[in-house]
């Protein structure tokens, strides 16, 4: 149900002529989907899964392009003003190679700024299932592969924008080969991108009538707020008609960021509009990037809807941390995986 348009005077026009539904706390781009294989100019299946970035003054995205094998390349698409006017560059981005790691394609990119470097953390679809893969660049033309950093079945991850007393902080989603102990995310450490270790679960999908039961993965990367990371992640429910994606929140301290601070109940936003509830992946909202602009509050959602399209979505930060103060988690009641009442 949409409920007409709640803005305040002095918003952005594209934002004013949104519509919002007051259920979630992200407001749909009218102008959705942004991007679908029928505005590339060759002959796709889908565009999706989009990581997100400003760069020398544009939106920059990385979006999962698949082709008519089914298979999926990384390619870089850039807007002036992120929502309108994509170019969508077939020469620059991450590539299937056919190797061991790829070998079935790449995936869902995130990206993360580190300094001048720009490291992107995809799925690689290897002959022994979806693994995790690195990459860097300073360019978005010249791509360095640093290799697979996750073995599978292993996806859905991002590295945090900074460091941790010298430690890189890499969030990720092992598949256990036991489903019934769940899928959750997970929290790795790196003195140096290679050598991975100190892996403990930091976000377990809960269970039993949860929205977010049995599996869940992380969004965007982590983006820091003068209250901690948020972190962004999807749920996955599934139904007797198939699964369905939507998003959460949670909220990790700032210096230790396996602390998880708070983590909503509700999820705050689900497929709705018909480009997220019909596709050849039927209900599924999937974010890999968002961008905070330069208000310091608005926080742009790049996501994909229904494995066909990319769509963008915005939201109010200090809304999504209100709505977060209202679900706290103190040390030690954090959410028991020996539990059937999953928290
Ligand atoms: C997940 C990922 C995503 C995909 C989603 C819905 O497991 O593979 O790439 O968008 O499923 O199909």
């Amino acid at each position: 149900m949409r409920i007409g348009s709640l803005c305040a005077p002095g918003e952005p026009a594209k934002i004013r002529a949104m519509e919002v539904d007051a259920r979630e706390l992200f407001t749909r781009y009218p102008g959705n989907p942004v991007l679908s294989a029928a505005d590339l100019p060759f002959i796709v299946n889908a565009v999706f899964n989009p990581g997100a970035v400003e760069f020398e003054d544009q939106t920059l995205l990385l979006v999962r392009v698949e082709d008519r094998t089914g298979l999926s390349d990384i390619m870089v698409a850039t807007s002036a003003d992120g929502y309108d006017d994509w170019t969508v560059h077939r020469d620059r981005g991450l590539f299937r190679t056919g190797g061991f790691d790829d070998f079935w394609g790449v995936e869902d990119a995130r990206i993360t700024r580190l300094g001048d470097d720009y490291y992107v953390v995809y799925t690689g679809y290897s002959a022994n299932g979806p693994l995790v893969c690195l990459a860097v660049t300073r360019d978005f033309v010249t791509f360095e592969r640093l290799g697979v950093v996750q073995p599978p079945e292993d996806k859905d991850a991002a590295l945090f924008p900074a460091r941790f007393g010298g430690a890189y902080a890499l969030l990720h989603r092992p598949a256990p080969a036991t489903p019934a102990v769940g899928a959750h995310v997970w929290l790795s450490w790196s003195p140096d991108l290679t050598h991975w270790g100190r892996s403990q679960v930091l976000l377990p999908a809960r269970r039993g009538g949860w929205w977010d039961a049995n599996k869940i993965g992380l969004g965007p990367p982590p983006l820091l707020t003068d209250q901690g990371w948020l972190l962004c992640y999807h749920g996955v429910r599934s139904t007797v008609s198939g699964s369905i994606y939507r998003v959460g929140l949670a909220l990790l301290d700032r210096d230790d960021p396996t602390r998880v601070l708070a983590r909503g109940n509700e999820w705050v936003f689900g497929p709705q509009a018909a480009y997220e509830r019909a596709g050849d992946v039927s209900d599924v909202v999937f974010p890999c990037g968002w961008i905070l602009d330069d208000d310091g509050d608005t926080v742009r959602m790049y996501y994909g809807a229904a494995d066909m399209s990319v769509c963008v979505a915005t939201a109010s930060l200090a809304q999504l941390l209100e709505h977060l103060a209202e679900h706290p988690l103190s040390d030690g009641d954090d959410l028991d995986l020996s539990s059937p009442f999953g928290g």
